[in-house]
């Protein structure tokens, strides 16, 4: 293997957002755009000299072409074995478990997520530690101030690898394995839930089931799970094979993005239990017949009944949210007695609680919710945790959710989407929210009353590091709750994302319609932020 260093010029845009370096592929495919962030990284970390490193992505355009570069980059830097999913497929919570399961050095994970994919759309890397966990925001720093001075990056002249083909092979001092990207990921499933229960409940007929892969990562994992192993009809699966655009829509589980599946599960003849997954196979809708859960109210149900699956049964060591999401899993914590904690949105944020056993389930609104058991939120984990509460308590969709109102009161809630706002519109937004903090707190608005109006920051109660920044919030003393905050995966201008909550306790109050419920809360975000004044909007992109 002979090492060629090649000279580069940094880009100055590599810094990596709320899960890591999202931008075009055109961006991409700029000369060492690519080679240059994936050796800032490398030389960023240390120790891993005939280490393993694990590599995959969800299949996306560029795909292919970018895991053929990191080979070559991985081995020109000296690691001593690559675990490559076949075909370059890894969904990002297999990818986790891999690196924790053969505990490699690390991986690099290829997806921009719920982005849309092809050539004009969405490319993305990142990189997981040692705990199979998204890099903490000292080490994606690290990478950014790297990559604004880099000059130069390692490669090899070694071949194109075979992608397709399980097995090993040895080059000179590297060994690459290719592995099967699902039979890991399905033996973790198996061993975390009631698989017999399971299967029963499915042939039986007690549970009926539809899950869109949206032409993403999670098909061929959930035709294993759930019609192989689990022996739903082939028809229970749609959009299952996984294409390079998403056949050109957003590999985004909501209900605006599932809307085949949406469809269905509002119909006469719908399924007991519907549910869909993200491009990289992280994040879960819910729904049953006729009913959406929001996964604010998903994460606190799967809390309050965590002890019904097998792998929970001893109960949660703790629970965690993204400050944004709903305070519904608060309740449920408080009333089992066991600690919750509030951290910036971003799945990173989690992995040091996890590690250090202080939680055992955590989740954010935005359709992720996870556990110890990898360090990342996982999408067809969610949904077996659903199909084996439902298999338990023999119960529909519908009547859990309604049950669990009852017993805790609703967090009627939701957010809405400002897609690419012209960037300095949303940094003045911002700032004039900013500048509105310190007037707020003590004035009243109709039934509202403001409580307290900051801006978050998180101190790791682990290893004490601080984020600053991480989202405005206006609370009332009634506990309803007003944030806004930027995306941090947009590649288009800048999103702005306004997440509303209010506490419903009175059960007879619990089947209002959220927009609605929330109507005065809508109104009174716009007074604060001026969205739709600024920018001459009338509607946000996205609700959910
Ligand atoms: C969004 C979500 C956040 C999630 C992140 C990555 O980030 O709000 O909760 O962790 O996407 O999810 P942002 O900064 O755009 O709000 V995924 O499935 O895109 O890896
Ligand atoms: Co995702």
């Amino acid at each position: 293997m002979q090492i060629e260093t090649i000279t580069s010029e940094p880009y100055n845009d590599q810094n990596p957002g709320t899960s890591g370096l999202r931008k075009k592929v055109k961006v991409f495919q700029q000369p060492g755009y690519l080679e240059n962030f994936v050796q800032s990284i490398f030389d960023s970390l240390e120790d891993f000299n005939g280490k393993t490193l694990v590599l995959g992505g969800d299949g996306r355009y560029f795909n292919r072409i970018a895991i053929q570069i990191i080979i070559k980059i991985a081995a020109a830097n000296g690691f001593g074995e690559l675990i490559i999913g076949q075909g370059g497929l890894l969904s990002t919570p297999a990818a986790s478990n891999i690196i924790r399961k053969y505990n490699a050095f690390g991986g690099l994970i290829l997806s921009a997520s719920h982005n849309p994919g092809g050539p004009d759309e969405d490319f993305g890397i990142k990189y997981n530690a040692g705990n199979g966990g998204p890099a903490p925001e000292k080490d994606t720093n690290a990478f950014y101030l790297r990559s604004q001075s880099i000059d130069h990056y390692k490669t090899t002249n070694i071949p194109d690898i075979d992608l397709d083909t399980v097995g090993s092979q040895q080059i000179d001092t590297l060994k690459i394995t290719i592995i099967d990207p699902v039979t890991d990921y399905a033996e973790l499933m198996q061993s975390i839930f009631d698989f017999n229960l399971l299967k029963e409940s499915i042939s039986s007929g007690y549970i009926t089931l539809l899950f869109d892969a949206m032409s993403a990562i999670t098909g061929p994992y959930a035709k294993r799970i759930l019609i192989d192993i689990l022996g739903a009809t082939p028809e229970s699966v749609i959009n299952a094979e996984p294409l390079e655009d998403f056949g050109g829509r957003h590999p985004d589980p909501n209900l605006a993005h599932a809307h085949e599946l949406a469809e269905r599960m509002f119909s006469a003849d719908a399924p007991t239990f519907g549910a869909a997954s993200d491009g990289d196979g992280d994040r879960n809708m819910i729904t049953g017949s006729n009913i959406f859960v929001t996964p604010s109210d998903s994460l606190a149900i799967m809390a309050a009944n965590a002890r019904l699956i097998p792998a929970y049964n001893k109960g949660l060591s703790g629970v965690a949210r993204s400050m944004p999401t709903s305070q519904a899993v608060d309740r449920v914590a408080a009333k089992y007695n066991i600690p919750c904690y509030e951290t910036p949105t971003g799945w990173k944020f989690f992995g040091n609680l996890l590690d250090a056993g202080k939680i055992t389930l955590c989740g954010e609104e935005s359709f992720g919710t996870g556990s110890d058991h990898v360090r990342e939120k996982d999408g067809l984990w969610a949904i077996l945790f659903w199909l084996n509460l439902i298999a338990v308590k023999r119960q529909s969709v519908a009547d859990i959710v309604h049950e669990h109102w009852e017993k805790f009161g609703r967090d009627i809630y939701c957010r809405h989407d400002y897609e690419a706002v012209e960037t300095p519109i949303a940094n003045d937004i911002v700032d004039h929210l900013r500048d509105l903090l310190p007037t707020l707190p003590g004035q009243v608005f109709g039934e509202y009353s403001v409580k307290y109006a900051d801006e978050f920051s998180y101190e790791d109660p682990i290893d004490g590091s601080i984020s600053k920044n991480q989202g405005i919030r206006i609370g009332f003393e009634n506990g309803s709750r007003i944030v806004f905050r930027l995306s941090g995966t947009g590649t288009v201008g800048a999103t702005l994302r306004i997440y509303i909550e209010r506490f419903e306790a009175d059960a007879t109050r619990h089947n209002q319609d959220a927009e609605e419920a929330l109507g005065s809360l809508i109104i009174l975000a716009e007074q604060f932020c001026e969205i739709k004044k600024r920018t001459g909007r009338t509607e946000p992109n996205v609700k959910t």
